[in-house]
């Protein structure tokens, strides 16, 4: 009879321990998990550089302007004529067009328009060649200039 009283009397213990803790937990509700706040900014997106400006050179009646072009290899110059003559940009030196270090022109070097172009024309070409490369108008040899790829 005394046993089964101990026995009681710890289960009451037992299952009151279990009661208030469950209650404290149920007071103490569910843990809020912290919302994941949005720190990550969005990454913006570089704006575009303006290096991508053309790389012209105008062509007058007293010369090309600028004189000296600066370029990143692989990029182009475009010549403008502007003037009231024709204009063949080719590369030095007058009159085989052979600095330009590539073969397959009409007379030396690819850097060559091979043709005058009139007034209100323009012509274009890529370097893919870094250095100082010097050229002319051929139809006015005396006209020239310089681009410096780099
Ligand atoms: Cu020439």
């Amino acid at each position: 009879m005394k046993k089964i009283a101990i026995s009681l009397v710890v289960v009451v213990v037992v299952v009151g321990i279990w009661l208030t803790t469950r209650k404290a937990n149920e007071v103490a509700g569910p843990v809020s998990t912290p919302t994941p706040t949005s720190s990550v900014s969005p990454t913006l997106s570089p704006s575009p550089t303006p290096s991508q400006q053309s790389n012209t050179v105008i062509y007058t009646d007293s010369g090309y302007s600028p004189a000296t072009i600066t370029i990143k290899k692989g990029q182009t110059v475009i010549w403008k004529n502007n003037s009231s003559k024709q204009m063949r940009t080719a590369s030095a030196i007058h009159p085989t067009h052979s600095v330009y270090p590539t073969t397959g022109g009409c007379v030396g070097s690819t850097f060559d328009a091979c043709m005058g172009l009139p007034s209100g024309q323009e012509w274009s070409f890529g370097f893919e060649n870094a250095g100082t490369w010097k050229y002319h108008n051929h139809m006015n040899p005396s006209h020239t200039g310089t681009v410096v790829v780099e």
